[in-house]
């Protein structure tokens, strides 16, 4: 089989199956990646999301034996919703992160690994293939980048010339030896506005990110967020986008290639108060298909109801009264009892000392506390 032909049929088929970038690379071992790592894992700046086994991550020949390049992909997604409704006084709107809009990218990008997998498998019977998006062992990032898909950036994204950094990466290992590519070359330069756009100063320096300061991953936590970053929260219900949208790379990238990628507006950005009472299956029939909705509905109540107190607003104080009572959750009475002190301090104190005669959770009444105490200030 002639390798270079090979390459230019898969490249070919994949324009044909909607894949908006490819390119490839060697399978050896990363070894720049694999410091990295362990220097992420020293610092405790890792998420916990990643997996765990470094050798894995950077050993692709441990996962498909005698490895010898890896296919990358990319797929655009939009920046701008179309139609989007307002957030008004009474009726507050939270919003997801575009890598949340539409159909979990997880699926779409399987989808089309898989085709294209199917494709490599149609001619040639006996390759070694696997193929991975997010949650394989591989860093996605790294992969694209030796690929030649975009540089990696400060921000920490992979940005494509083409499309910005608003692209969803995968890749299929094999023990094909298709021709790499190059990596492309950085065009930061001397710009810095996404490590000084970063409302937590997680990105510790261009590149190097302390995931567990980073807005995207603290709103994928199931406890109390740490008090420090409540206020810094804002309206986001899942998922951060600052260090993307300050960036002049992604400055008029808005790319509506894929219809499922689409969001549909009350669901990307919803109304908040219908959050706080929403039922598991309501939550899984409207939420159930996009990506954000993986660690189900605790973390985007507790961060619809930090929301809620982003916005001062007043309407929600008897929605959250009723949490701070009854919700059989205490990170939900938590939340709710710093919520309405914030909201309500003028009219809550009697209510949060009834509940502090009630709550019997530790992490609460300290919540109840801490509230109680800046009322007096
Ligand atoms: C864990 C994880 C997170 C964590 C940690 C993110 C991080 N920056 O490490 C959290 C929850 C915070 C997160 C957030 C987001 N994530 Co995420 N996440 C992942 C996951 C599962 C692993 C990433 C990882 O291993 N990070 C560890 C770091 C150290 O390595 P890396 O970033 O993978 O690789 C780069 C570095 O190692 C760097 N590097 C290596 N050596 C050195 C040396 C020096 C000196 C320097 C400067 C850099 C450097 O170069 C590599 C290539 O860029 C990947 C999927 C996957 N399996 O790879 C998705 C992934 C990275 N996430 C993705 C997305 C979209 C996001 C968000 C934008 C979502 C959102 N809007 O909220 C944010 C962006 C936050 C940010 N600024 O990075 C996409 C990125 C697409 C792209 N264009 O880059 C991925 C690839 C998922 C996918 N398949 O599409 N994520
Ligand atoms: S995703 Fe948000 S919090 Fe995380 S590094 Fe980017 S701007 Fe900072
Ligand atoms: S904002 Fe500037 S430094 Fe940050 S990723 Fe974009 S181009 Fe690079």
């Amino acid at each position: 089989m002639n390798m270079l032909q090979l390459k230019q049929q898969i490249i070919d088929y994949s324009k044909e199956i909607g894949i908006d970038k490819i390119g490839f690379a060697s399978a050896s071992p990363f070894i720049e990646l694999k410091d990295r790592l362990y220097q992420q894992q020293e610092l405790n700046y890792q998420s916990g999301f990643e997996e765990p086994d470094i050798k894995k991550r950077t050993t692709p020949e441990l996962l498909v034996p005698k490895a010898r390049s890896i296919i990358a992909i990319a797929l655009a997604y939009p920046s701008k919703m179309k139609d989007a409704p307002r957030s008004t006084k009474s009726e507050r709107r939270g919003i997801f992160c575009r890598a949340s809009w539409g159909r979990d990218y997880h699926d779409v990008l399987r989808e089309k690994l898989k085709l294209l997998e199917e494709f490599v498998q149609g001619m040639v019977p006996d390759v070694m293939t696997k193929s991975m998006v997010d949650t394989g062992e591989l860093s996605d990032r790294a992969v694209a980048e030796r690929a030649g898909i975009g540089w990696s950036a400060k921000n920490c994204s992979i940005i494509t010339p083409e499309f910005g950094s608003y692209v969803y990466l995968g890749e299929i290992v094999t023990n094909l030896p298709l021709e790499p590519d190059s990596p492309i070359e950085d065009r930061c330069g001397t710009c810095n506005k996404c490590v000084e756009a970063c409302p937590t100063d997680a990105l510790v320096t261009g590149g190097q990110l302390n995931s567990n300061r980073c807005i995207a991953f603290l709103t994928q936590t199931k406890g109390m967020l740490a008090e420090e970053f409540r206020d810094k929260l804002g309206n986001r219900l899942y998922g951060c986008d600052t260090c993307q949208t300050v960036c002049p790379e992604n400055k008029g990238k808005d790319l509506h290639l894929h219809p499922e990628m689409e969001p549909d507006p009350e669901v990307a950005k919803p109304l908040l108060k219908p959050l706080l009472t929403i039922s598991n299956r309501d939550f899984k029939e409207t939420y159930g298909h996009v990506s954000g909705s993986w660690r189900g509905k605790k973390p985007i109540q507790r961060n619809a109801i930090i929301a809620l107190a982003h916005f001062k607003d007043e309407t929600a104080v008897p929605d959250l009264l009723n949490l701070l009572k009854d919700d059989p959750r205490p990170v939900i009475r938590g939340t709710a009892a710093w919520a309405l002190a914030k909201i309500a301090p003028a009219r809550i104190e009697e209510k949060l000392q009834e509940a502090t005669v009630k709550e019997t959770d530790e992490e609460v009444l300290l919540e109840l506390e801490k509230a109680l105490a800046r009322l007096e200030q």
